[in-house]
Formats: structure tokens, C-alpha cells, sequence
């Protein structure tokens, strides 16, 4: 704080435009500065707002190509850095997401030095992969180098700014932003105290090639329409619900555990070569000898956001899914971009996989070994909806499962990495449509904070559902493997009445 300090002084202290004009050079001072291979372009001030604090804006880019910003608060910082994400295949500087998810702004509210980058390239959408085509060096940004680097220029211009380095850095993303959360354990260990991965697309290529070519197939029909359409979807949303939502002892219009229900799509009246989807949909992309190529597929009990994600709205839009494989596969999958005519349904099961293992060494982030990362105190925590019908949730379990196995057991394990596995709740919480709670309905940064500042570990994390301003209901998440259950005793929606446990 001296060299502000003193440029206060210089600038006139008998003005009440004094702090102001103080302020502005102290920013404006950052603009100057050097990083290698950086080009810093602009550091101006941002009044306050009802949500934000006034805070100094440096936007800069990594060369070749990955942009960036920084937002510290002018008065009244935290000490702390938050770093945010980008989600799909980023493509822009998100600056002002709202919320939680991918957010810059989530931190910066609380009074942290925020920063996030767009992934290294420049896209029309998140679902736009065009940057990808015969682009190596920007396939290694958006799979690692574009966090890498991004946290190395803010943590000098957040040191350099307030004369000391911050005393705990966070990173937070979700779906393509936490598979860069579990890359940032993996590869930048010394970089952050505590990590937030949520639905992180751990293993990108076996997901976005491989279990969506599966979805897509399963779902086309000989003259390329979809056979399951926008309309189908309530159907089997309402059996599912009817079959599976008291197995867990509430009818709350949710599966906690989809784990918990054998839904058989045969029971349902609709016309065999829809009922064919649904079956492949909810098992596991396969090869021809019948081996599980991805962990799990669509979960069951994640159908009330099918529309957005697989099966398209009633009058056109949505269907994600399609989408985000289709420009993986023609720009990013395979070390050597196929024809731009490529289509998820050229996708050979048998040979194809085998294919990606070229481009998953630079975007997965599923090697359970992040011992580098444990042993220097970090932090990790990882949340992920049941009801995700994008990023299939298997993987997580399953990944979680695989660090537990190298760590000596999940109470080891638990000592620095814990998952919340959340039912009912839409990939990232984006959609509240549904019955579970949506981003703004849990906060996994106080409790990482409580355990990397004061090694509170979190047992659980409240959740609260809200439809319009009032809170329905309220229970805990548990740390996985424990799953909360209602005590069968008061009222579901009072969150006394759930405890953890574990089978
Ligand atoms: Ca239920
Ligand atoms: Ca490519």
C-alpha cells in the first residue's frame, strides 16, 4: 500500500477528489509494467456499483493469443486472488458472468483480486470450435496454458499493485472450467490454496467424442432427423419421477441417486425406436465386443433438462450436446483434423478412440496423481449435479474413486479432496427449471475457505431450493461417499430433519 500511499500525497490531499485521482495513477501505473511474452493494454478504474466494489481493470493478453483481465478492488481488498474458468470452448473474455459458475465477479463481490481469460482463442460461441482447425498451439492454451499463464501476469500485477503478493489464491470453474480446476492441481500445485472443479469434463475426449458420437448415433434415424424429440422428453421425465423419485424416502420430484434406479425405458408407451434411444442413452458408450468406452451415460432423473441439452425445444434451439461433439470432432479430437464434412455419425467405435489419445494428453485432467498438489497443503473440492445431462456424472464418482485408491482410502483422502455429489441439480446449475437447486443455491467458497484458513473441512454443504425469492426447502450435501438421508421424522423441507451417512 506505500506506493499508493505516497502518490495520494503527491496528487493533493486538500481534494476531495484526492483518494480518487490517487487511485487512478495507481492503476494506471500497472499498464507499464513487463511479462514476458505479455502485452498489457489497459488499467483504468471502474466505479463502484450496487453488486461490485470500484475496482482497477487491467485487460492484457498472453501471446499469441490468450486474453485476459484483472479486477482489483481499489479499497478494502481481502488479501486473496480468485481465479474463474471458462466454460465450453470459452472463445471470449467472459468478464461479467453472473453468479457463481465460471464467474470472476463471485470474488471480486467478496472483496478478492479477480481474474479469467477466454481459453487462449477467439470463437463466435463457447460452442464454437472452428479456432481448433490445424491450430496445435491453440489446442495447448485452451487445454492448459491459458490458466498457466493467466495466473502467473495476475499474480505480478495483483503484487505489484498492492506492494505484496496475495496471502491465499482460489481457482473456481466449472464443466470445461473444472476440468481446468483438476489441471491446475495437476499441473500448477504451488499455483492455489483451494480448487472448486464443478461437473469438471475430466476426461474431455472420451466425453466430447466419444459418449457424445454415442448420443448422437442412438439418436438419428436413417434420413438424419432425431428420433426422440423436444416432446418426448415430460414423458419420460413424469415415468421416471412416478418410478424412482420416493426410493429415497421423498417425494420431492427428485432421484437423489440415479444409482438407485432401474428405470426401464420398455415400460414406457412410446414407439420402439425411441424406447432404443433411451436405453442406449442411459448405458454407456460401447465398441462392438460390448466394453464401456466412458463411465455411465445420461443419468436417469436429469430428463427436466433434456430440452437444452439433448433432445432440443419445442420450436427449435438447444440440443447442446450435438453441437459441442460436432465441433470437437471436426476441430479438436484427433491430432490430425478430419474434412470439415466430418459428422458425429462417422465416429467408429472400435478404431476411433484409440485416435484421441494424442490430443487427451493435453486437455484431460483425469490422472488421479495430484500428490504434488496435496503435499503443498492445497485444497481440493469437487461438486457435481445428478442430474447433469451433459457432463455425465459417472465420471466424477468414478474419478473420485480412483484418487481415494491412491491415497490410501477415502479418509486420506478426504484430508485435502472431498466431492458433493448434488441430486437433482442441471450441469453447472445453469437451469433452475428443474427440482434441484440451481448455482445460487449452495456456496462451496465460504466452506473452502473455513477449511483451507482455518482447516475446517467441510462435512457438507447446505443447499436451498428458491422458486421466485422464497426458499422451498433446504437440506445438506454430503461428502462423498456419505449421501444425506431424511430422517423420516418433521418436515423434508427443514434441513434438521437430514443427516449424513454412509453406507
Ligand atoms: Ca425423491
Ligand atoms: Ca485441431
Amino acid at each position: 500500500m506505500k506506493l499508493r500511499y505516497v502518490i495520494g500525497l503527491a496528487a493533493g490531499l486538500t481534494l476531495s477528489a484526492g483518494l480518487a485521482q490517487a487511485d487512478e495513477a495507481a492503476c494506471a501505473a500497472i499498464e507499464d509494467m513487463k511479462f514476458e511474452v505479455t502485452n498489457l493494454l489497459s488499467a483504468t478504474v471502474v466505479e463502484a456499483t450496487d453488486a461490485l466494489p470500484a475496482y482497477c481493470r487491467v485487460l492484457g493478453y498472453v501471446r499469441p493469443a490468450i486474453n485476459f483481465e484483472v479486477r482489483m478492488p481499489v479499497e478494502d481488498w481481502n488479501g486473496k486472488f480468485y481465479m474463474a474458468g471458462c466454460g465450453g470452448f470459452c472463445g471470449a473474455l467472459n468478464s461479467d458472468a453472473a453468479g457463481f459458475v465460471n464467474a470472476m465477479n463471485y470474488g471480486l463481490a467478496r472483496g478478492y483480486a479477480a481474474a479469467t481469460m477466454d481459453g487462449g482463442n477467439w470463437g463466435s460461441s463457447s460452442l464454437d470450435g472452428r479456432w481448433g482447425k490445424d491450430n496445435p498451439v491453440g489446442e495447448d492454451d485452451w487445454g492448459w496454458r491459458a490458466v498457466q499463464e493467466t495466473t502467473r501476469v495476475a499474480k505480478g500485477v495483483i503484487e505489484a499493485y498492492y506492494e505484496g503478493a496475495p496471502e491465499r489464491s482460489y481457482f473456481a470453474g466449472c464443466s470445461t472450467g473444472g476440468r481446468m480446476a483438476n489441471m491446475v492441481a495437476l499441473r500448477q500445485p504451488g499455483d492455489f490454496d483451494g480448487i472448486i472443479s464443478g461437473a469438471p469434463a475430466l476426461d474431455y475426449t472420451g466425453l466430447v467424442a466419444t459418449a457424445f458420437a454415442w448420443i448422437v448415433q442412438a439418436n438419428t434415424a436413417e434420413d438424419g432427423s432425431r428420433i426422440l424429440t423436444p416432446e418426448d422428453a415430460p414423458v419420460v421425465r413424469d415415468a421416471v419421477t412416478a418410478a424412482c423419485d420416493g426410493l429415497d424416502g421423498v417425494e420431492d420430484g427428485m432421484v437423489s441417486n440415479p444409482n438407485q434406479c432401474s428405470f426401464d425405458p420398455a415400460t414406457l408407451d412410446l414407439a420402439p425406436e425411441k424406447i432404443a434411444v433411451l436405453e442406449a442413452w442411459y448405458d454407456s458408450a460401447r465398441n462392438s465386443a460390448g466394453e464401456d468406452l466412458y463411465p455411465g451415460g445420461v443419468p436417469v432423473g436429469s430428463e427436466a433438462f433434456w430440452g437444452l441439452w439433448l433432445t432440443g425445444f419445442e420450436g427449435g434451439g438447444g440440443a447442446l450436446v450435438p453441437g459441442f461433439g460436432i465441433n470437437f470432432l471436426r476441430y479438436m479430437a484427433f491430432a490430425e483434423d478430419p474434412d470439415a464434412g466430418y459428422t458425429a455419425m462417422a465416429f467408429d467405435f472400435d478404431t476411433d478412440p484409440a485416435r484421441l489419445a494424442d490430443r487427451a494428453a493435453v486437455y484431460n485432467s483425469d490422472d488421479p496423481d495430484i500428490s504434488a498438489f496435496r503435499d503443498a497443503g492445497g485444497k481440493l473440492l469437487m461438486w457435481h449435479g445428478w442430474a447433469d445431462a451433459i457432463v455425465f456424472p459417472g465420471k466424477t464418482v468414478d474419478y473420485y474413486d480412483a484418487l481415494s485408491a491412491k491415497n490410501g482410502g477415502v479418509e486420506a483422502t478426504q484430508d485435502f479432496a472431498r466431492l458433493f455429489m448434488i441430486p437433482g441439480m442441471d450441469h453447472c446449475g445453469i437451469l433452475g427449471s428443474g427440482p434441484g437447486i440451481d448455482q445460487s443455491g449452495f456456496d462451496p467458497l465460504t466452506a473452502l475457505e473455513a477449511w483451507v484458513e482455518d482447516g475446517t473441512a467441510p462435512e457438507s454443504l447446505m443447499t436451498t431450493k428458491t422458486v421466485e425469492g422464497e426458499a422451498e426447502w433446504a437440506r445438506p450435501v454430503c461428502a462423498y461417499p456419505a449421501e444425506a438421508r431424511f430422517s423420516g421424522e418433521g418436515d423434508w423441507r427443514d434441513p434438521a430433519a437430514w443427516t449424513c451417512e454412509t453406507n
